[in-house]
């Protein structure tokens, strides 16, 4: 019997009489929003009149029925599944226990409390600052912090990004975060189901399902197993159980094989354990999940260049094309599985294969791996530490954090996506570890046991087989470990790649990077006009007022975008040209990266680009802002991560032409390239056939234009590649010769027509009389998609865009909107 407690509670501020509603799941900050008391934290700079919240301390509270029926059971569970985060839990007045981790889940045995009719539940939140600060006064833990930070944060097992970093606020939530009901035990429960799978060489797949129960009294139980694909029903079979635990194997012959998106499909199969209790044909307990038949690693071996990280499916080694994942919204619990499939499905838009679930955010709630299931998004799992000293010499710290990673993987090793477990983020990275530990430094030695050890027994022993690597990034430091050097071997391992950005090298300097696999490197841009509209009043519209220096969390983060904006580009003529040219600059930053580390195939086998998303709306290194809308750099990343890939290094007069593919099918293409000048006069053009062949990358063409530099100067020349199969377009690029800031470009006269309309579609055809460079469309309102925008257009080879507008409730597309292109901008 479960009976649910979410929905309305009342919350009371500690030392306060008013009574404010609340929603449970929730959190206060949320809470205070809908009562209106709370101006919108994400508006202007509100987020610093906003700390208070975080800093008093909160009383939840709520009544509910219980039955005489329910006291009747054995046991009587209060259940959280999630408290965020140290509180005192309450029932009639009896303090239950004292909760202290919001990613673990908390269960209270209440039966003796409880009582038939009226009972009432109390939780006593403690402000997360205020228990971080006396923390500080017991062991202080040191280390540098960004602007707006709360220093002391890895203190507390609570998402780290809570307490501001350099993307988002600090807004430290508080509540019950996650559902809470009161479940009534009879007999016995599924404590857990595990389920291995064996891929035998022959092609069937033997499920072993091992069943762990909780018992209250020794009795014979049975259960049943049913299993289902798409079509129906493949097995049902019953156990009978006699101790607390039972095993059954399952062979599936002819196994329909998930695989990463791009290489296949992602049929899911869906299994369910029900106990009941024989004699009285009781059903006690039901446990369902979909799995996916799968091998997935992250594998190591020696080759040519060192020792090789690579990942692979069902045997198959892939390339890795995907972002970091941070929380979707500052404020924890506005989450809803309507913006994480919309975030989630511009990251298989853009052809993505996986996502790291970054260590400073918080393990994603069902819905996101269930997601990523459907969308075939490997997810790289981090365990919750990043950038900071954890107290991992205290015993009680350790084994709080161990229960919850127990947790964690009996929750998500399930599914499907789940392809690698990671220790934590850039804790070594950063220099803190050394040989011994003081207040800023992990001791190693505690570090190793911890994320070498402690870690991979827990997996070992809960979900063996799965992949772990210890750190983002890592590099099997062991004793030679040098807290004092960024870690940076490119012969092994994962790297982070900051020089282009926080070290402040040119785009270039990534073209030196032959590492195995680039877990991190990103640039910044600022969101789109209509997003900051939303959040800036128009006397802010300038980057360096004081509502966009409060948006931009990265120290000197305008500083460094408009440094490199003025090695790439002309002055942007105002402040829209500003954001819009530094979202370019942004993709172009990624672009030159990913196309070159692509053609590093296979030395180099991934790359996961920080950051896809944003937690609130401000600069960031995310290509989807805070409402969803793709900034230039996610149309980007749908072609530098598009299956077939055309690219060229282009040095002097010489541009060697590469096809990379991650088909895992031949390709039989025409390569059509032409030299053209600014105005689109061709000077040469050539093709040739290309077949191109699964998986491959390979220098496919080699061009010499030393006449046409001399001649016209390398400022004067575009190169247009395309990538044709059968007349269609399969992949184009544009290659430059010079910083596009040394165009002298003619205006393209950008025209555009509407050939097709239906309620929420449109198709815009677009025309321009000359090469414009970065053309981009523009139409108000929210949630305007684009099948394509900031692409180059070649005169006389009109692009029809098709706009989704869903957004929007009535009335014409047309009058609103804009074409723009670089020309436009200065
Ligand atoms: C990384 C991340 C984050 C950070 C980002 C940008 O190293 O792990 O901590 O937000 O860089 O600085």
């Amino acid at each position: 019997m479960i009976l649910d407690l979410c929905g309305a509670w009342s919350l009371f501020r500690e030392g306060e009489s008013r009574e404010i509603a609340a929603s449970v799941p929730g959190c206060v900050h949320a809470d205070l929003l809908t009562a209106g008391l709370l101006t919108d934290p994400f508006e202007g700079m509100n987020e610093a009149d906003a700390q208070w919240v975080s800093r008093a301390n909160w009383i939840y509270r709520r009544e509910f029925e219980v039955c005489a029926g329910l006291l009747e059971h054995q046991n009587v569970l209060l259940c959280f599944e999630g408290l965020d985060t140290v509180a005192d839990v309450f029932l009639n007045g009896h303090l239950l226990g004292r909760t202290d981790n919001m990613f673990r889940q908390w269960e209270f045995d209440v039966r003796d409390v409880l009582v038939t009719g009226k009972n009432e539940i109390e939780i006593r939140f403690t402000s997360p600052v205020a228990w971080i600060e006396h923390r500080q006064t017991i062991r202080p833990i040191r280390y540098p912090t960004a602007p707006h930070q709360i220093p002391g944060f890895s203190q507390i097992r609570k998402a780290a990004f809570s307490f501001g970093w350099d993307w988002g606020p600090c807004l430290a939530g508080v509540g019950i975060w996650r559902p809470v009901t009161l479940r009534a035990l009879q007999t016995a429960r599924l404590r857990e189901v595990r389920i291995e799978q064996d891929h035998s060489p022959g092609g069937s797949v033997d499920l072993s399902v091992e069943i762990i129960l909780d018992r209250s009294v020794p009795r014979n139980l049975e259960s049943r197993i049913v299993l289902e694909d798409g079509e129906g029903l493949l097995e049902s079979r019953s156990l009978a159980i006699h101790s607390d635990r039972g095993n059954l194997n399952l062979r599936i012959e002819n196994p329909k094989l998930w695989w990463p998106r791009g290489m296949g499909g992602q049929p899911l199969y869906r299994l369910r354990v029900e106990l009941s209790d024989p004699d009285s044909g009781e059903k006690l307990d039901v446990w369902e999940r979909r799995i996916g038949l799968r091998v997935l690693r992250l594998e190591h071996h020696a080759d040519e260049w060192g020792n090789a990280f690579q990942f692979s499916a069902n045997g198959v080694p892939f390339f890795v094309k995907g972002a970091n994942w941070i929380p979707a919204d500052a404020i924890l619990t506005r989450v809803g599985p309507g913006v994480l499939r919309d975030r989630l499905e511009a990251a298989a838009g853009a052809h993505m294969n996986m996502l790291r679930v970054w260590g400073g955010g918080i393990y994603e709630p069902e819905e996101f791996y269930d997601l990523c299931d459907e969308l075939g998004l490997c997810v790289w799992q981090d365990f919750m530490f990043a950038c900071a000293p954890y107290p991992l010499d205290e015993p009680e710290f350790v084994q709080n954090v161990e229960t919850e990673i127990r947790e964690q993987i009996q929750r998500l090793r399930h599914h499907a996506c789940l392809t690698v477990w990671c220790g934590n983020n850039e804790l070594e990275m950063c220099g803190f570890v050394a040989p011994n530990a003081d207040d800023g430094h992990m001791g190693l030695a505690d570090y190793t046991n911890f994320f070498s050890g402690k870690i991979p027994s827990l997996l070992e022993e809960l979900a063996p087989g799965q992949s772990y690597w210890p750190g983002s990034p890592f590099k099997e430091a062991g004793t030679s470990y040098n807290p004092d050097v960024w870690i940076e071997s490119p012969d092994r391992g994962d790297a982070h790649i900051w020089s282009v950005w926080h070290v402040r090298k040119p785009f270039e300097a990534y073209r030196e990077c032959h590492h195995r696999f680039i877990s991190e490197f990103g640039f910044q841009s600022f969101p789109g006009p209509g997003t900051v509209r939303r959040f800036a009043a128009k006397e802010e519209h300038s980057i360096e007022s004081a509502t966009m220096r409060h948006h931009q969390r990265s120290g000197d983060g305008n500083s460094v975008i408009r440094d490199y904006l003025l090695d790439w580009f002309r002055p942007p003529k105002d402040f829209e040209s500003t954001l819009w040219c530094s979202q370019i600059l942004q993709g172009l930053a990624l672009q030159y990266a990913c196309e070159h580390w692509r053609r590093a195939k296979p030395r180099t086998m991934g790359t996961l680009y920080w950051q896809l998303n944003d937690a609130w709306p401000g600069a960031s290194w995310s290509t989807i802002d805070y409402f969803g809308h793709w900034k230039a750099a996610h149309y980007f990343a749908r072609r530098f991560y598009a299956p077939l890939l055309v690219s060229a290094v282009e040095d002097k007069g010489t541009v060697h032409i590469h096809g990379t593919s991650d088909l895992r099918h031949q390709v039989e293409c025409t390569l059509k390239w032409k030299l053209t000048d600014l105005h689109g006069n061709t000077l040469r053009h050539g093709q040739s056939a290309l077949s191109v062949a699964p998986q491959s990358n390979d220098k496919r063409a080699e061009l010499n234009f030393p006449n046409e530099l001399a001649q016209h100067k390398a400022e004067n020349l575009l190169l247009w590649l395309h990538l044709d199969k059968e007349g269609e377009k399969v992949a184009d690029n544009l290659i430059l010769f010079a910083r596009p800031k040394h165009l002298e470009l003619p205006d393209p006269e950008l025209t555009w027509s509407i050939t097709e309309t239906s309620q929420d579609f449109l198709t815009v055809r677009v025309t321009a009389k000359k090469p414009a460079l970065w053309t981009w469309l523009e139409l108000s309102g929210p949630g305007v998609h684009y099948s394509d925008n900031f692409f180059h257009m070649e005169p006389t080879s009109p692009i029809d865009i098709r706009v989704h507008a869903a957004g929007r409730k009535s009335g014409p597309l047309a009058p609103d909107i804009r074409i723009r292109s670089l020309f436009d901008t200065y």
